[in-house]
């Protein structure tokens, strides 16, 4: 089952059925005990919706929720950052980090930084050096349990983090530094470690870019990660979780304006943003 926000409004599409979930928020949807079996249970009276609904108003699958990720959870990500930090001395920690028993999470986004499915995702204006970063992102209820899944681009300016480790906030925190969406799979059990994430970024109307790596890869348990964000704080909306990039571009490679970027996580969907 995967849950779409649209305005003012919850749907759900259910095999071949789609409807919509009445006087609910997402806040109240995504912190229900037990949410897979209640969104079930209220299928059963639920007024269907005709056909597919029109998703041109489809909005980020966010409501009041804090957005976080976590880092350097994949080699290809540790091995990437090591060289862009290597000159400013900060190469070492992000293998000492890719080791260590902590991972590294970092706060990524407030909701109003977020960009969904088709919505502009953004470049900062004193960055010279940019990526996409295609990953996992877990929805996380109030009570710290993983209730689904959805894509998540977090949009990194790789000279700014790579001048100074200490610019990381800087480098990816920014209005419209975060793609999310098409929507959420809703699941209480973990996505399967071949499960691939794909990357295909288009420029001009030609491929500029395509890369993919599967949940296999990725160093450290979704379940872990999210143990650790919930060690003394609370998250009275529930949060959502990045869980770290498996892909990134060669280091020629950088974003433009007008850029198409897409994010392919089979069982969820595909994320698409255009770069402002
Ligand atoms: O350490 C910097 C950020 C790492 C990150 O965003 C990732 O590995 O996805
Ligand atoms: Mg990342």
């Amino acid at each position: 089952m995967r849950l779409f926000q649209l305005p003012g409004s919850v749907l759900v599409e259910s095999e071949t059925r789609w409807f919509r979930l009445q006087g609910e928020t997402w806040d109240s949807v995504i912190n229900r005990a037990d949410l897979s079996g209640w969104v079930t249970g209220q299928s059963a009276d639920a007024t269907l919706i005709d056909g597919t609904p029109d998703l041109a108003s489809l909005l980020p699958p966010i409501g009041s929720q804090e957005i976080w990720a976590a880092g350097v959870t994949y080699y290809r990500s540790r091995t990437a950052r090591m060289e862009e930090a290597k000159l400013a001395g900060g190469g070492d920690f992000y293998d000492r980090v890719y080791d260590a028993a902590r991972p590294e999470l970092f706060f990524k986004a407030t909701p109003h930084r977020v960009r969904g499915h088709r919505q502009p995702v953004r470049i900062r204006k004193d960055s010279k050096w940019n990526v996409p970063e295609p990953e996992l992102a877990l929805v996380v209820s109030s009570r710290g349990e993983i209730v689904g899944y959805t894509i998540g681009n977090d949009m990194s300016s790789r000279d700014i983090e790579g001048e100074n480790p200490l610019y990381l906030p800087q480098a990816k925190v920014y209005d419209g530094s975060c793609g999310l969406g098409p929507c959420v799979l809703i699941s209480s059990a973990p996505l399967p470690s071949e499960t691939e994430v794909r990357l295909a970024i288009r420029r001009g109307g030609q491929s500029a870019f395509e890369g993919s790596t599967t949940l296999s890869s990725m160093k450290r348990e979704p379940k872990e990660l999210v143990e650790y964000l919930f060690r003394d704080n609370s998250f009275p909306h529930g949060c959502v979780l990045l869980t770290g990039t498996g892909i990134v571009p060669p280091d020629a490679f950088t974003l433009a304006s007008g850029d198409e970027i897409a994010i392919t996580i089979e069982p969820i969907g595909t994320l698409m943003n255009t770069v402002a």
